[in-house]
């Protein structure tokens, strides 16, 4: 969806949007259910990129230890935790710039995703930059889904991080696409960036073919050390808005309340869920910060008339309509 139509509808007075957004969540996700997803940091800190809000980054002194990639068997015993805890999707974070084949690290990944993948949640890995020898690698070894965020617009997106660039992520993303696997991409709100740098966020990922399978709208959690830590807080009804422009952009994709929600009311996550997100991270932690209980977000589903929704172990890829462009499309020039 171009900008121009994005900008329209996201200017329309708040409830004619959620109206909007609700019905083409009712449309398109009938069954009044949210995906739980549990994610773990196989590989913590030590970075070498200068993403501004991150913690894991080895430039800013945030508190973060950096830690060895774990090993299989503490990846398996978490894992069963998170299925028995009911998640359907485990995803498993490295703080690398990338990652490539032949190396012991690599080797190791593919490995702990064979095992995990026999435990029927979809699998989903984000181990920064990959190659198209990669993520054939990775596809074969289980993974459904890599997440590889754009986090903003492709304008805004050289303020946030210098050492790769917009166009570094989109050809990872067309990796993994080619590759067969299903595309988590979304991004972070509270960058610094404008309501227009949200937008045309969006309009990059809306125009991916085939579009995202999962989008995840994270709301900066300002860590100690970042340059980011002392950004302000997202407003509520953009943060609202933002899910409810993106179910409509994006009407087949699982929106994901990601990062953030311990700043978040029920009432705001409720209107989020009304508004179209129907995933959440499940579970105490994120990747180094804190995360609702699982407990407080069962009961909040059950408050509102939601479920868990059930396994789909056997997910395929989205195929591309027709003809695509060399990368996922992105209108602006970067
Ligand atoms: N290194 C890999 C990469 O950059 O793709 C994977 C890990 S990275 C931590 C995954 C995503 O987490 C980022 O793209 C960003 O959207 C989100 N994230 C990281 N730190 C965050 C923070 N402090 N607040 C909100 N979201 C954050
Ligand atoms: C995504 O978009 N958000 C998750 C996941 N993909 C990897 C990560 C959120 C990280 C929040 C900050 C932290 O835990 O350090
Ligand atoms: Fe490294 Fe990813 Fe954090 Fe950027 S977001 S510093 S690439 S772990």
């Amino acid at each position: 969806m171009k900008y121009a139509e994005l900008h329209r509808l996201y200017h329309q007075p708040f409830f004619d949007l959620l109206k909007q957004a609700r019905a083409v969540h009712e449309e398109n996700w009938p069954e009044r259910e949210v995906q739980l997803c549990t994610l773990l940091s196989i590989k913590t800190g030590g970075c070498s990129e200068d993403c501004g809000y991150c913690a894991q980054s080895a430039r800013y002194s945030t508190g973060v230890q950096a830690e060895r990639l774990m090993e299989k068997e503490q990846v398996m015993e978490r894992a069963r935790a998170a299925r028995d805890s009911g998640s359907t999707r485990f995803c498993m974070g490295a703080a690398w710039k990338g990652v490539r084949m032949g190396t012991q690290k690599f080797d190791q990944v593919c490995d702990i995703v064979r095992e995990v993948s026999t435990l029927g949640m979809e699998v989903c890995v984000t181990l920064g930059e990959i190659g198209s020898e990669e993520a054939v690698a990775l596809k074969e070894a289980g993974v459904t889904a890599y997440n590889h965020n754009i986090d903003t617009s492709p304008e805004h997106y050289k303020n946030v991080v210098t050492t790769h660039t917009f166009d570094d992520r989109l050809r990872t993303i067309r990796h993994a696409q080619d590759a067969g696997m299903s595309v988590c991409c979304g991004g972070i709100l509270g960058l610094g960036e404008t309501n227009d740098d949200r937008l045309k966020m969006l309009e990059v990922l809306s125009e991916f073919n085939p579009q995202p399978e999962s989008v995840p709208i994270n709301t900066l959690m300002a860590m100690k050390g970042t340059p980011m830590q002392d950004n302000e807080n997202v407003d509520t009804f953009d943060l609202i808005r933002m899910i409810a422009i993106t179910r409509i952009a994006i009407p087949k994709a699982k929106v994901r309340l990601s990062a953030g929600r311990t700043q978040m009311s029920k009432e705001t996550q409720a209107l989020c869920y009304f508004a179209g997100a129907n995933s959440i991270f499940y579970g105490d932690k994120l990747l180094t910060a804190a995360n609702p209980r699982a407990n407080e977000d069962m009961e909040l589903l059950r408050e509102l008339g939601l479920a868990p929704l059930a396994p789909n172990p056997t997910m395929t890829a989205p195929s591309a309509d027709g003809e695509r462009p060399r990368y996922p499309m992105c209108s602006a020039s970067v």
